[in-house]
């Protein structure tokens, strides 16, 4: 049987798939909430094909709980926030998940985090935890690391498709663990250390902060010189060689805004490059804030409590607003005492933010200036209602003429 430790955005999934094809499994999450609605068969965040997924594993006999179950095999999937001031990774929920792992497990229970974690973490902190607890690593207990690579919004299909990295001490539990995970994943599993499966796992989404980092810079050179950014990059990428990602209102969620801050924590002296396009990324609320402001002066529009954002969520399809680049936005706005902003996003249907609207046409009825954060499909689908408004595009996804753009 296999133990879940943490049912959020990858526990959940990962555990309603080993279910699914055929593992018995045991999803342990500390907030009844959650184990009880899971147990019901309603799911805690919107996600494509999670739905079918869920019953199908149901119907497998998986079983959510708030208790740590006795067994051989534990997946921890929990977070690794950063800490805002240091910049460094908080092994907290590894640390007590852990803990309370070792207060239950069968001798030689491989443990696996699936948790991104910066590298060296398992030395530094994992390591420690399960030696001072008297137990041998090796033998009482194997240590794995297996960071998972899905993206929200095509999750499911992700888990099967995707190849994976497992990180062992020792190769011959790597590959009996690779097993495990063939019994969904069809793609290649490459087993590795843990030290590589830390550091490979950092540096696949740092790749991908600062390549949309160089997408922003160029757009803000572009803007200044009255260039088309979406050109530009549409015709460098039709060279063999060059895939510039696309610019946009800022990175959010919570492993491409946050992950290359491990680096950073740990080698301030060494990630000039990872840094700066942090920082440049950070800087996209600000610009559009900017290009808000140009719109105003320019349309003679006073009242801010006249624009609003569309988007809440820090991408196209998705529920999950963690970073979003317009809470960002709406936090640097705060900063300046300008509150009023109206905000919409037929995803988020809790209320988060002041000002925030649950109806599509009430929040247009009130707005002159309309700021695309996110390029939803509810919005491809309904443009044709915001063509009497002014359009801010962060997006490159409005199709008419007379738009302003990033
Ligand atoms: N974004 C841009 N321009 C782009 C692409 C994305 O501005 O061309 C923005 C998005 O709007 C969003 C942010 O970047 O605000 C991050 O979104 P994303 O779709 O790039 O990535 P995530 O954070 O949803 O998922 C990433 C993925 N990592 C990589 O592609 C290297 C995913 O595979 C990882 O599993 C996930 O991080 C994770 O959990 O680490």
């Amino acid at each position: 049987m296999i133990n879940i430790i943490g049912l959020g955005y990858i526990g959940l999934p990962t555990a309603l798939m080993f279910a699914k094809s055929g593992q018995k499994v045991v999803g342990t999450d500390y907030n009844t909430d959650l184990v009880n609605s899971l147990s019901k068969g309603d799911l805690p965040f919107e996600e494509d094909g999670l739905e079918v997924l869920h019953q199908e594993a149901l119907t497998n006999g998986i079983t959510f709980s708030n208790e740590y179950q006795k067994t051989h095999t534990y997946i921890l999937a929990v977070p690794t926030p950063y800490i805002k001031e240091s910049k460094k990774l908080d092994p907290k929920y590894v640390i007590s998940a852990l803990n309370s792992v070792l207060d239950v497990c069968d001798k030689g229970a491989s443990v696996i985090i699936e948790s991104t974690v910066s590298p060296g973490t398992v030395d530094k902190y994992v390591r420690p935890v399960i030696e001072s607890r008297g137990y041998v690593i090796g033998e009482d207990i194997h240590l794995l690391h297996a960071p998972e690579r899905i993206i929200p919004g095509n999750m499911v299909h992700e888990l099967e498709y995707n190849s994976r990295t497992i990180g062992a001490d020792n190769i011959e539990i790597g590959e009996k663990i690779k097993g495990l995970y063939s019994s969904f994943c069809k793609a290649d599993i490459v087993v590795t250390d843990i030290r590589s499966a830390e550091m490979s796992k950092v540096v696949e989404n740092t790749y991908r902060d600062i390549n949309i980092a160089f997408a922003n810079e160029l757009a803000k050179i572009c803007h200044t010189d009255n260039m088309d950014v979406y050109e530009i990059i549409k015709i460098a990428n039709m060279h063999p060689r060059v895939n510039i990602m696309q610019p946009g209102p800022g990175v959010g969620g919570h492993c491409i805004s946050v992950d290359p801050w491990f680096l950073v924590g740990d080698y301030p002296d060494l990630t000039n490059l990872i840094l700066t396009a942090r920082k440049i990324n950070d800087s996209m609320p600000r610009h559009v804030l900017g290009r808000i402001r140009d719109i105003m002066r320019e349309h003679k529009i006073k009242d801010i409590s006249k624009v609003g954002l569309y988007g809440l969520s820090y991408k196209e399809n998705v529920d999950d607003t963690r970073e979003s680049p317009s809470l960002q936005l709406l936090e640097r706005m705060d900063e300046h005492l300008a509150f009023g902003v109206k905000v919409f996003d037929p995803h988020v249907n809790k209320k988060i933010v002041d000002h925030q609207y649950m109806n599509f046409e009430d929040f247009l009825n009130e707005i002159e200036i309309i700021v695309l954060m996110v390029g939803h499909n509810h919005l491809k689908d309904n443009m044709d209602l915001i063509k009497d408004k002014l359009v801010l595009d962060t997006k490159n996804v409005y199709p008419f003429e007379g738009v302003y753009k990033l």
